[in-house]
């Protein structure tokens, strides 16, 4: 008890140095006030709340999270694949996040760090002395001419990436009969980079099995000029490509959908003039644009130019608010997005955020390495593990070449990985396999040899 006062009066102290407004909120009766504040109850933010829930106690963490459903986004590829059932993929809110903590059920419209206030939808006011955003990515689909309407009404349309549409997508490929299948990548950052060919494997698989290939033709229209971003990895995907056939189209993105003609338009990236390409299409997975959500972009104090919550890729602290903090893939930390990189993360935000409401110094401390990870299925059975890190470097936790396809690893993404989601990661327990990685290479550390610049606050 003693403890924590002396520990809140050197952060009443703190605060007011950075001339932060964090501690002048009782006497507003609309305004609540909690000691942290987690904007999204996602994989990220979850895991966080639940990391600090327990350590502050009752009444000391708030979550504000609009969505009544948690939804463990990675099995969508396995939905899409009739491999799961789309409720697998879902659990109620209350469920999952931490007993202790305070659910504001709500979304976030503003932000305001000088007041260290988040206002949500309702107009109610949210004090925080120490905030974590962990907003994730939104979804764009209605950047693509078409798209919204066209998903309604055509059943050959379906997309992994959103809880409406991923339920379309093993019926599209049970009712697909021959013809073009086009599966596409967009033109911005997206959360787990692979998953756009990962389900075009498993319905080129299911093609096979169907007795339907000799028909059809995959096509994969990306608007990257690479397969994937790892060299070790892209090298072994394009054996799998080549070795089944696949039709890949480099500097494509798709612009419109016009379902009445079974039609796909695709701007050439790679052309001057602006130029188009049109496929006809009879299935069609199609990846959206994403970005940050609209409420962090609007932010103008938080984000970089791309509206991407700006903070130091090493301790995940932002780079202008000393009480500000970052997780998952609402931020600009330079790595591929995914829950794996989020798990990373969380080990790395829990001691800057514990170390900076302490008044220590956030160095030395776990400095974040860019680990992240996607599991590469590519096909039924068969699935080649990405594991790299801010490099692109190769970061594998067998001691054996992850970049072969495996049943193993298929089995390790199919049942072991929601278990460790589920039972682990959402409870705070889950870190990422990088003490997995030294036990099962004997002790010879591949990890990264990032060295942490010093983070660099402008306060
Ligand atoms: P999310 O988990 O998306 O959570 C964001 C939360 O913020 C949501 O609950 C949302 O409701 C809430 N929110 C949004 N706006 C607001 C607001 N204004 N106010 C309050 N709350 C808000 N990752 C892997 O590691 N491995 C995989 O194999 C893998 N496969 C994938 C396959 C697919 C098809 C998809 C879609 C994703 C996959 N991912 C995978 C990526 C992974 O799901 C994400 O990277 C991860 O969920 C990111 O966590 P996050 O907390 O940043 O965001
Ligand atoms: C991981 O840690 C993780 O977070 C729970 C994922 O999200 C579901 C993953 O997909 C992967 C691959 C990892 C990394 C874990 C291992 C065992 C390689």
């Amino acid at each position: 008890m003693a403890t924590s006062k002396v520990l809140l009066s050197v952060l009443k102290g703190k605060c007011a140095d950075l001339g932060l407004k964090c501690f002048s909120t009782s006497s507003v009766q609309h305004k609540k006030s909690y000691k942290l504040v987690v904007v999204g109850g996602g994989a990220g933010g979850c895991s966080t709340a639940a990391k600090f829930a327990s350590k502050l106690g009752k009444g000391q963490v708030a979550v504000i999270e609009p969505s009544d459903t948690h939804y463990y986004q990675p099995l969508w590829t396995l939905v899409g694949g009739g491999l799961k059932s789309f409720s697998q993929s879902n659990r109620p809110m209350g469920s999952v996040l931490p007993r202790d903590c305070e659910w504001i059920k709500d979304r976030a419209v503003s932000f305001d760090p000088e007041n260290c206030t988040v206002t949500t939808s309702n107009g109610q006011q949210v004090n925080y002395e120490y905030l974590v955003i962990a907003v994730g990515l939104q979804l764009n689909y209605h950047h693509i001419k078409g798209l919204p309407e066209a998903f309604e009404v055509d059943s050959s349309l379906c997309s992994n990436y959103s809880r409406q549409t991923v339920i379309k997508t093993f019926p599209a490929l049970q009712a697909f009969k021959g013809g073009n299948a086009i599966f596409t990548f967009p033109n911005t950052p997206i959360k787990c980079a692979g998953a756009p060919q990962k389900i075009m494997y498993l319905a080129e698989h299911y093609f096979r099995k169907a007795g339907i290939r000799e028909n059809t033709d995959v096509i994969y229209n990306t608007s990257l000029n690479v397969i994937f971003a790892v060299k070790k990895y892209a090298d072994r995907l394009l054996e799998v490509i080549k070795n089944r056939n696949i039709n890949v189209n480099y500097q494509r993105s798709l612009i419109e959908v016009r379902p009445d003609r079974k039609e796909a338009v695709f701007a050439k990236l790679n052309s001057d003039s602006g130029e188009t390409e049109t496929f006809h299409y009879d299935f069609m997975h199609v990846t959206p644009p994403m970005s940050a959500p609209d409420p962090l972009k609007a932010a103008k104090k938080l984000v970089n130019e791309a509206g991407f919550l700006d903070v130091n890729q090493y301790t995940l602290q932002h780079t202008m608010y000393p009480n500000i903090f970052g997780i998952g893939d609402c931020t600009n930390v330079p790595t591929s997005k995914t829950a794996a990189a989020a798990a990373s993360q969380g080990f790395v935000l829990s001691h800057s955020l514990a170390a900076q409401m302490a008044g220590q110094p956030i160095h030395p401390g776990p400095s974040y390495d860019g680990y992240t990870s996607c599991p590469l299925i590519t096909g039924y059975g068969k699935c080649i593990m990405a594991e790299f890190d801010f490099d692109a470097q190769p970061l594998e936790t067998f001691p054996f070449d992850q970049g072969k396809e495996r049943l193993s690893m298929y089995l390790v993404k199919k049942d072991l990985l929601p278990k460790i989601y589920w039972n682990l990661m959402l409870n705070g327990q889950w870190n990422g396999p990088k003490a997995y990685r030294k036990m099962m290479r004997l002790g010879f550390d591949t990890g990264s040899k990032h060295i942490p610049t010093t983070p660099s606050l402008k306060v």
